[in-house]
């Protein structure tokens, strides 16, 4: 750590990175009462998801109770999660949404 002119802590990282960022999958969990047409909306609008393939992602999610709509790096997962918490509640619906590391 050095202190910087205004005193703030800046870190900085000295060892190199090698290799692809750490990747996140962002997970819709199934719950009893948002409707299918809700999370198939959702899918679609917010993951770029063809009708098809979100209505597949949805059903797998109503019967197995979660379910991978798509992988990002943390911040990219964490705004998604945010995005899709936000419109879901918006509409009054209780579905949940989180971000988890790959593997
Ligand atoms: N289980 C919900 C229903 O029967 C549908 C659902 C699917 C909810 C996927 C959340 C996630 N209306």
């Amino acid at each position: 750590p050095s202190a910087g002119s205004d005193d703030s802590v800046v870190l900085e990282r000295r060892t190199q990175r090698v290799g692809p960022p750490k990747m996140y999958q962002v997970v819709l969990l199934n719950d009893d009462f948002t409707p299918m047409e809700f999370v198939v909306f959702i899918i679609q609008d917010f993951f770029g998801k063809d009708r098809e393939t979100a209505t597949q992602i949805m059903l797998k999610i109503h019967l197995e109770g979660k379910g991978v709509c798509g992988v990002y790096t943390r911040d990219v997962a964490s705004t998604k999660v945010d995005l899709v918490l936000q419109a879901s509640r918006q509409a009054g619906h209780p579905l949940q949404c989180l971000s988890e590391p790959v593997e």
